[in-house]
Parts: C-alpha cells; sequence; structure tokens
C-alpha cells in the first residue's frame, strides 16, 4: 500500500449521495439492453495520462509531485502500486499501457525489455489479486529523438528495426497479461516537409510494418484484435493515419481490412474537423469498429487537450453508434484524458475519472432509449423508403445509364424534394439526453 490516495474511500453508486465522489449515474449492474452497464462501458484508466503526465505545458515543466518521479525500478514499482489502488477506487474493469509508462528505458535496448518484463510480471500479481484487466497494450514509438523522423515511416531502417524489436516487446507484455487488444498509434508515422520526405516510400514501410504486426499476433497465438488509432496532425503536420476513411484505405492496400480495426479517439475526430459520431459510423460501415479514447478536446484552442469527457449530449451520439453496431467487443471505452495541469491533488485524479464515467453512463442510457424508442431508424427508414421498391432496387443491381434515361423518359420522372427534418430529428434527441 501507498500512502498516495490516503482517507479516499472507494467509489460507490449512490444517487443520493451528498459527496463529492459517488457514482451518480454510473451503477456497473443496472441492465441497459440486456446487459451489465460495466460490460457495455468497459472502462479503462490511460496510464500514461494519470500516472506518467507530469503537469507541464509547453511553456512550463513538471507542476505535479508524486512519489513516483525518478528513474528506478523501485520507482516504478511505488507508480504501479498507485495505480492499482487508483483502479479499486474507482472500480475500473481495465487500464491501458505504453512500455514507456510503466518502466524507466535502459541503456540497452535489451536493459530497457528485462525492466518490461520486470513490470509486466509486477503487474500479472496485481492483476490476479484485483481481477483488474488490460483492455490493451501499446509501445511508445514517438517520446524518444530516435524517433523524431518517424518510427516504421523513418528514414533510417535502423529506427524501424528499433520500433519492431519493441513493438514485439510490447506485443508479447500484452499477451502475457491477456490484454484484449493490441494498439499501434502513429505518433511521428508523418512528416514536416515534402522537401526532405519521400512519402510513397514511407507509407511501404508502414504498410510492411503493420503486416509484420498481424504475422506475429497469429505467430504467438494471441487472440486480442489489432487496433489503429487514427489522428490528423500533432506531432507531425500530415499524419499518414489522418482518419478512419483513410486509414481504412491504406488497410485495403495492404491486404489488412480483415485483420485491423480501429480505436478511435474523440479529441482526434475532431482535429480531422469531424465529429465523434461520423468516425464511429464511418467504422461501423466498413466493419472495423474496435474501441475508443474517451476523451474532449478544448472547445477554443484546437488542440488535443485531451480532457475528461463533460458533455452528455456528445457522448450519447457517440454510444449511439456504438450500439447501432452491436455494442463492444473486445474494445471499450479508454480514457485517454488527463486532469488540468493546475489539479494538483490526487483527490482530482480520482474526480475527473468519477465525472467522466459519470457523463458516459448517462450517454449510453440516453443512448440505449434512443434505441429502443426507435424513432432515428424509424425516419431514417422512411426517408429512404423509395429504395426498397422493386423498380429502386433493380436501378441499383442492374441498371445502366441508357435504361435509366430511358424510364426518366418514358415514365416522366420528375422528383419532388422532401424535407430533411433535422430541427425536428433534433428536438427529438434532446428529449432523451
Ligand atoms: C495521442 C494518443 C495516444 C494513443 C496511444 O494523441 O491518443 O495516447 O492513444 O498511443
Ligand atoms: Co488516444
Amino acid at each position: 500500500m501507498t500512502s498516495f490516495f490516503e482517507g479516499i474511500e472507494p467509489v460507490r453508486f449512490d444517487p443520493d449521495s451528498t459527496s463529492e465522489l459517488a457514482y451518480r449515474h454510473y451503477d456497473p449492474d443496472e441492465i441497459v439492453l440486456g446487459k451489465r452497464m460495466e460490460d457495455h462501458l468497459r472502462f479503462a484508466v490511460a496510464y500514461w495520462h494519470s500516472f506518467a503526465w507530469e503537469g507541464g505545458d509547453p511553456f512550463g515543466g513538471r507542476s505535479f509531485e508524486r512519489p513516483w518521479w525518478g528513474d528506478t525500478m523501485e520507482h516504478a514499482k511505488i507508480k504501479a502500486d498507485a495505480a492499482f489502488e487508483m483502479f479499486a477506487i474507482l472500480g475500473q474493469p481495465f487500464f491501458c499501457f505504453h512500455d514507456q509508462d510503466v518502466r524507466p528505458e535502459g541503456a540497452t535496448f535489451a536493459e530497457s525489455k528485462a525492466r518490461l518484463d520486470e513490470i509486466v510480471e509486477y503487474f500479472g500479481e496485481k492483476m490476479e489479486q484485483t481481477g483488474t484487466r488490460l483492455l490493451w497494450g501499446t509501445a511508445n514509438l514517438f517520446t524518444n529523438r530516435r524517433f523524431m523522423s518517424g518510427a516504421a515511416t523513418n528514414p533510417d531502417p535502423d529506427v524501424f528495426a528499433w520500433s519492431a524489436a519493441t513493438v514485439k516487446a510490447c506485443m508479447d507484455a500484452t499477451h502475457t497479461l491477456g490484454g484484449q487488444n493490441y494498439v499501434l498509434w502513429g505518433g511521428r508515422e508523418g512528416y514536416e516537409t515534402l522537401l526532405n520526405t519521400d512519402l510513397s516510400r514511407e507509407r511501404h514501410q508502414a504498410g510492411r510494418f503493420l503486416q509484420m504486426v498481424v504475422d506475429y499476433k497469429h505467430r504467438i497465438g494471441f487472440q486480442g484484435q489489432i487496433l489503429v488509432e487514427p489522428k490528423p496532425q500533432e506531432p507531425s503536420k500530415h499524419q499518414y493515419d489522418y482518419d478512419v476513411n483513410t486509414v481504412y484505405s491504406f488497410l485495403k492496400e495492404f491486404g489488412l481490412e480483415g485483420e485491423v480495426k480501429m480505436n478511435i479517439e474523440q479529441g482526434h475526430a475532431i482535429l480531422a474537423g469531424h465529429s465523434f459520431e461520423h468516425e464511429l459510423a464511418m467504422a461501423a460501415a466498413f466493419g472495423i469498429l474496435g474501441s475508443i479514447d474517451m476523451n474532449r478536446n478544448d472547445y477554443q484552442s484546437g488542440w488535443d487537450t485531451d480532457q475528461f469527457p463533460n458533455n452528455v449530449p456528445e457522448v450519447a451520439l457517440a454510444y449511439y453508434e456504438v450500439l447501432r453496431a452491436g455494442g463492444f467487443t473486445t474494445g471499450g471505452t479508454n480514457f485517454d484524458s488527463k486532469v488540468r495541469r493546475q489539479s494538483l491533488d490526487p483527490v482530482d485524479l480520482i474526480a475527473g475519472h468519477v465525472g467522466a464515467m459519470d457523463v458516459c453512463a448517462r450517454g449510453l442510457k440516453a443512448a440505449a432509449a434512443m434505441l429502443q424508442d426507435g424513432g432515428l431508424e424509424a425516419a431514417r427508414d422512411e426517408r429512404y423508403a423509395g429504395w426498397d421498391t422493386p423498380v429502386a432496387r433493380d436501378m441499383l443491381k442492374n441498371g445502366t445509364l441508357d435504361s435509366i434515361a430511358n424510364r426518366v423518359i418514358s415514365e416522366g420522372i420528375d422528383p419532388e424534394p422532401r424535407s430533411g427534418r433535422q430541427e425536428r430529428l433534433e428536438n427529438w434527441v434532446n428529449r432523451f439526453v
């Protein structure tokens, strides 16, 4: 036991509580559409934001004080102790991590790997004792200066090799810990200027890299899902994994569309000029909706500020798409979210998650109610009803421009525009959120 969260009791569902730290909407056992709420949402803590982020910004360094700051394995274990205490306080079923979050980097690759293995063993014991599970593991291929020009897409083949070895170690760690997914976010897989970049070569390298990841998954019998997390900018100006649509065409190009799904982050969707629900619906349409990174950006700054979600209507529309696609299987709701730089206290970390979990619970319940009512589905069915007629179906299947043109003339077809009813549908949604 550490004393980091001393005095903070486990958070419980109590809608009438006067405490700052109670779930007023998240009741893990409440049945929503035939399934426990906990099993729908599958919440996970992001180790990096809660335990590795130091509270810096571009104008000033560390603002948080934590007993685990330091670069020894003892520090890493104190951090792990605090992390598992927080999972227990929150009743979080899952967590996610990068290698860099959980162990200090060694002087050589071999030393870094030995340290990862040591902490994986430590995690394994704690997971056994507490029942906390791993939603996904991943590799940090962006912080160290060796990755400044990319990992798999680097002009230097030695960096490609280092990255491949790192991903192998992280996939092994994820497999050992029974991880349900393995995530690849292409942090620096993009470029700053075309003047020094061979875009075609770099994309090919990234494609081969992902093929090797999928091949290794099958080789070791990892049952989890490989996920790619799209993001349009930050840190690179142009990222190769811009959004769901871009990544899908990349997967098709390299024959991986049946092997890889998406981990979709709210803030990344917004940076790409989309809404979260657009990205989720797009992935569902391709059959590659895997998991979500739940957060929000600052509405004014335009940066990927990774704040805890705090907007029920937004979250409700996101879960509507998740439920419509059949809900999560291996995926879940990872809080890729961090407290603000001035939120120094241990209780702030707890409060950030508690509030976010309640917002998600409200969103899920609203989404389930909307789906159960069926109003949107009925409006959509009605809007496209013309396409259910035999003539329209036949046109889509067998039509040619000639045959269609003949029919337009012979039948005197003259389309009558109909209302899209947007305001009425928005009003309908607002009855539930
Ligand atoms: C970065 C981001 C990452 C990934 C995992 O914006 O979202 O934390 O989720 O590497
Ligand atoms: Co993320």
